[in-house]
């Protein structure tokens, strides 16, 4: 009876050290503060130490210190090899955000990557204020040994047009890298007032039925008590991506009942809940790693947003550049534009759908 036991519980932990979890997480305007801080460092790691693959949004510095010492302090504490892979410092005016992958670098190894070029910035008809990273990895440890991640950041303003232009990087990932497993993550900013039930029927992301939404319209991602919406997205395609995700453990993670946070505490960590999501692991698993580079933090270098020139696009006109503005504009599409007085006449036609 009592080896029984001890059977059940070997097999357990094993189940339990070779779960193989992803996350992405809007670590709210992450810096150096929040590394400085004690407690809140301390439940950065209590999160971040339960994924094997990170996916984090809003990074907010140019420089790298802030997030590279959050992996070495993750590293001290769990005595595992994360690295992470930080993407070009991305928005169209100072307000800038990085994405980056926190991965085992033992067991994952980051094999292709790039900046979906989302068109003009200096003519206004870029579409994305923060064009997703694409990623794609190799895994030792999963059924599924190579897959690709692409994180957004939708501007709230533009969530919509944002979302439905997901399914533009979508198609140009798969002629890019010839590969159908694709999961598409992130902040959406998909629900409440951002984006409504009636826009849904507009949005090809959510129309095409090759793709699983893992979380739903019901799910809460978000820390404040007011709110019940689900900003934060897994989007999966290919048949073996979605069989390689194990039903019913794609959730938000409520780390202030989980750790046993007030509101208040919860809040100084992030105004978002991490999504999670657990794939297969490979029951074969032969017992190999990767190897461990020696230093923290690797470039995902510029974006291929290169030279781009504006023969033929119309400056009076919001068609295909919602979110733009400029000095050298004759009139503005961005958020502010109706405030200022200063929007092209087609704004609201095109940009607020
Ligand atoms: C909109 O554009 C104006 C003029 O370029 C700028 O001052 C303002 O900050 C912009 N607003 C937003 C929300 O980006
Ligand atoms: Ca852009
Ligand atoms: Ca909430």
């Amino acid at each position: 009876m009592r080896w029984l036991i001890v059977l059940a519980l070997t097999a357990y932990l094993l189940q339990a050290c070779l779960a193989f979890k992803i996350a992405s997480f809007n670590i709210q305007r992450f810096a150096i503060s929040k590394v400085d801080d004690p407690f809140v460092l301390d439940l950065l790691i209590r999160i971040l130490r339960r994924y094997e693959l990170i996916s984090v949004q809003e990074v907010m510095n140019s420089d790298n210190t802030a997030i590279i010492r959050l992996v070495q302090e993750l590293n001290l504490a769990t005595g595992l090899k994360y690295n992470v892979l930080i993407s070009d410092h991305l928005g169209r005016s100072t307000y800038r955000e990085k994405y980056v992958y926190i991965y085992r670098e033992d067991i994952l190894k980051p094999t292709e990557w790039y900046h979906y070029d989302d068109d003009c910035e200096v003519c206004g008809t870029d579409t994305f204020m923060r064009e997703p990273f694409v990623v794609r990895f190799s895994s030792l440890t999963t059924e599924l040994k190579d897959f690709v991640l692409a994180t957004i950041h939708t501007s709230p303003d533009y969530a919509v047009l944002e979302v439905d232009a997901l399914y533009d990087v979508w198609e140009d990932a798969k002629q890019r890298l010839l590969t159908e497993d694709i999961m598409i993550l992130g902040d959406y900013n998909s629900d409440c007032s951002y984006v409504k039930a009636s826009h849904w029927p507009t949005i090809r992301l959510r129309q095409d039925e090759s793709l699983k939404w893992l979380i739903g319209e019901g799910a809460d991602t978000t820390v404040s008590p007011n709110n019940n919406c689900a900003y934060d997205r897994f989007v999966v395609s290919g048949l073996r991506m979605q069989r390689a995700v194990i039903p019913g453990t794609a959730k938000p993670l409520n780390f202030e009942v989980e750790y046993g946070l007030t509101n208040d505490e919860a809040k100084a960590v992030s105004d978002h809940y991490p999504i999670e999501v657990e794939l297969y692991e490979d029951v074969f698993y032969s017992g190999r790693y990767f190897e461990i580079s020696s230093t923290i933090g690797i470039s995902g270098g510029l974006s291929l947003n290169g030279v781009c020139d504006c023969a033929g696009v119309d400056f009076a006109s919001c068609n295909g550049r919602c979110g733009s503005s400029s000095k050298n504009f004759p009139c503005n599409c961005n958020a502010t534009c109706s405030s200022n007085g200063n929007c092209c006449t087609d704004y609201k036609a095109y940009c607020k759908p």
